[in-house]
């Protein structure tokens, strides 16, 4: 079976994170998802509102999703797809090209974004709500 992998923060699930999910598991039979933990996201630069726990959790539950890991660090992508067999890594096309070095030890692919829809502009529109 197909082994496909990503990685990202999941904050405030909403449908952009469904969307690549769902495109995510039609592209193998197996699909591994990295959740950001709170430390790794300071690193990031990236504040998260929910805690690593909780977005663990939701990613998890989804039917698609057979596997959540901890994503700590940058550098783990490698060891990571070497440790569970990955055949496809795959990310949404905002970091198209940033992992094309992964490339000699599986399929590297950039999935569309979805529109108008992300965890900073619901932070905005909830400030107005
Ligand atoms: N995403 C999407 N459409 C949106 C918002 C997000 O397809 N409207 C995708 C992103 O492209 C990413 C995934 O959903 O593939 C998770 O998004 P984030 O939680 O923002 O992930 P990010 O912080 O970019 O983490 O090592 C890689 C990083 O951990 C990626």
């Amino acid at each position: 079976d197909v082994t496909v992998i990503t990685y990202g923060t999941f904050d405030m699930f909403h449908i952009g994170h469904l969307n690549l999910i769902n495109r995510l598991s039609e592209l193998g039979g197996r699909l591994i998802v990295a959740v950001s933990t709170d430390e790794f996201n300071r690193e990031k630069g990236k504040r998260n509102l929910m805690p690593y726990e909780q977005r663990a959790a939701i990613v998890g539950s989804i039917k698609n999703v057979d596997f959540v890991i901890p994503e700590e660090s940058w550098a783990q992508k490698r060891s990571d797809i070497n440790k569970y067999g990955v055949d496809v890594f795959a990310i949404g096309d905002d970091w198209k090209g940033q992992f094309d070095f992964l490339s000699d030890i599986c399929r590297v692919v950039y999935l569309e974004r979805t529109k108008d829809i992300s965890t900073t502009e619901l932070k905005k529109s909830l400030k107005n709500f």
